[in-house]
C-alpha cells in the first residue's frame, strides 16, 4: 500500500494543504519536522499517536526532524479556552532536558530546539522581519483566536503563531524542511508557516494534521481518572498503561490499533476477525497494549506489567518485589502501619473493617488475605518479618477490595 493511502486507511489525515502532497508523500525524499512544547517535563499518549507519525514517514523514505520548542514553551500556544499560566524559565528548561531525552530515546531521531534561532531575534527585527507578513485579519480570523476574543487574550499568546511560523521559514531556509506534521490543534499555526514561507521565499511548502485520537464519546483518549497517560514510567507506569490499553472500549480497540501500532493492514484484519468470533479472549486489547508499552518502554517493562496484572489477577502476591507492588497497587487506599500492630486493630483502625465485631466475622468467614496468603488468626501481630521486603502488607477483603499497608522506612 502506498503511504498516503496507508496514512487514510489508519485515520491519521485530517486536513491536508494542498492535493499535491498525496504524490509527494508517496515518493520519499521530504524532510518533514512535528514539534511540542516542554509544558511538562513528559510527553503523553495524546503526543504519542502524533510523533508515531514520524516513524512511520522515516520508514517510508522521509527524513525526520523532532522539534522541542525551548522558546515557545515560554510564551504558550493559546488553548481554545483560557490563557495558559506562565511557567519560569528554569522549568521550561529542566522539561526541555526531559522532552529531549525522551524524544531521542523512544524515536532515535535528532531533536532541534527553537530557543536556538528564536532567542537572538531582536524586537526590531521581529517586526520587520515577521511582524510585516502577518495581518492582524488573518490572525483574528485563525479558529483558535476566534474562540478566545471573548474570554480574552494577551498580546504574548496572539504572537505565539509568529514564532511557530519563524520556525518553519527557518527549518526550510536551513534544513530543506518542506512538510510539517502535527495534531489538528494545530491546523492555524502550521498554515500560518506555509504562508510565511510563500510570501517571504515564493516556496511551497506542505503539512497535514492529524485528527485527534478520541474515545467513543468523543473524549480526548488516554485520559485516566483525569490523569493524562504519560510516556515516563514513573509517571505513569508501564502496569498502570497496560490497564488503561487493555480496558479500552471495544467499539474502538481496532481503530487504536491503526493509530498507534505498525502491524501491517493484513495483521490488524486478522486481529480484527479474532476479535469479531471470540471477543472474550481480548487479542486486540492484549496486541494494542503490547504493541504500545513495548514501543516505548521495551519489552522488559511489558512483562513486567503482564507479571504484574496476572499477580494480582490471581492473588499471588508474593511474586511480586516491593517496585511492582508499588506500581500495582498505586490507586488503592493506602496507610502506615506502626510495627507489632495487631491484626484486628489495623483491619479497624484503617478503615478496612467497620467494627472489631465486623473484623472477626471476615476473618472467620477466611475473606481476609495479607499478602496473598489467607489469615484467620484474631490475635495475630504484625511486623516487619511478614512484610513484602520488610515493607508492604497487601490487604484484600472479600474478593476484590485492596488496600496496602506500608512500614515507614
Ligand atoms: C512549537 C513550535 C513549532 C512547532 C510546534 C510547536 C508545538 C505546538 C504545540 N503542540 C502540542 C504540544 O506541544 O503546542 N505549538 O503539546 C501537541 N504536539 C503534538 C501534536 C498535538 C499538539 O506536541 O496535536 C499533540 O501532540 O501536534 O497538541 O515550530
Amino acid at each position: 500500500m502506498k503511504l498516503y493511502d496507508e496514512l487514510k486507511w489508519r485515520g491519521l489525515i485530517k486536513d491536508v494543504t494542498s492535493p499535491e502532497l498525496e504524490e509527494k508523500l508517496n515518493n520519499g525524499g521530504m524532510t518533514f519536522y512535528i514539534g511540542t512544547d516542554p509544558t511538562a517535563d513528559s510527553m503523553h499518549i495524546g503526543h504519542l499517536s502524533s510523533f508515531l507519525i514520524s516513524k512511520r514517514l522515516k520508514d517510508a523514505g522521509h527524513n525526520p526532524i523532532l522539534l522541542v520548542g525551548g522558546a515557545t514553551g515560554q510564551i504558550g500556544d493559546p488553548r481554545p479556552t483560557t490563557e495558559r499560566a506562565m511557567i519560569t524559565k528554569e522549568e521550561v528548561a529542566h522539561n526541555f532536558e526531559c522532552l529531549k531525552e525522551q524524544a531521542e530515546r523512544i524515536f532515535g531521531f535528532e531533536v532541534v530546539n527553537n530557543y536556538d534561532w528564536i532567542k537572538d531575534i531582536n524586537t526590531i527585527d521581529f517586526l520587520r522581519d515577521y511582524g510585516k507578513y502577518f495581518n492582524i485579519n488573518y490572525m483574528l480570523d485563525k479558529d483558535i483566536i476566534r474562540r478566545r476574543l471573548d474570554s480574552g487574550i494577551t498580546f504574548t499568546e496572539f504572537s505565539y503563531m509568529i514564532l511557530q511560523s519563524l520556525d518553519f521559514l527557518h527549518l526550510h531556509e536551513t534544513r530543506g524542511v518542506n512538510l510539517q506534521v502535527a495534531g489538528s490543534d494545530q491546523w492555524g499555526n502550521i498554515t500560518a508557516g506555509v504562508d510565511l514561507i510563500r510570501k517571504k521565499t515564493g516556496d511551497e511548502v506542505y503539512a497535514f494534521t492529524m485528527p485527534l485520537v478520541t474515545t467513543k464519546d468523543g473524549k480526548k483518549f488516554g485520559k485516566s481518572e483525569g490523569n493524562a497517560l504519560w510516556l515516563d514510567k514513573n509517571k505513569t507506569s508501564s502496569y498502570e498503561l497496560y490497564q488503561y490499553l487493555v480496558n479500552v472500549e471495544d467499539e474502538m480497540v481496532i481503530d487504536y490499533l491503526k493509530i498507534f501500532t505498525f502491524l501491517s493492514k493484513e495483521e490488524i484484519e486478522n486481529i480484527e476477525r479474532e476479535h469479531k468470533e471470540h471477543p472474550e479472549e481480548r487479542l486486540a486489547h492484549k496486541t494494542l497494549a503490547k504493541e504500545i508499552i513495548t514501543f516505548i518502554h521495551g519489552e522488559e517493562e511489558y512483562n513486567k506489567a503482564i507479571k504484574i496484572s496476572k499477580a494480582l489477577f490471581s492473588g499471588n502476591i508474593k511474586e511480586l518485589n516491593a517496585k511492582e507492588i508499588e506500581a500495582g497497587f498505586k490507586d488503592v487506599p493506602s496507610f502506615n502501619i506502626t510495627d507489632n500492630v495487631s491484626l484486628i486493630d489495623m483491619l479497624v483502625n484503617n478503615g478496612i473493617c467497620q467494627s472489631r465485631r465486623e473484623a472477626r466475622e471476615f476473618l472467620n468467614a477466611g475473606s481476609i488475605t495479607l499478602n496473598g496468603e489467607k489469615v484467620q488468626d484474631e490475635n495475630m501481630i504484625i511486623n516487619k518479618e511478614s512484610a513484602i521486603e520488610n515493607k508492604f502488607v497487601v490487604v484484600r477483603r472479600g474478593k476484590k477490595k485492596y488496600y496496602l499497608g506500608k512500614f515507614e522506612a
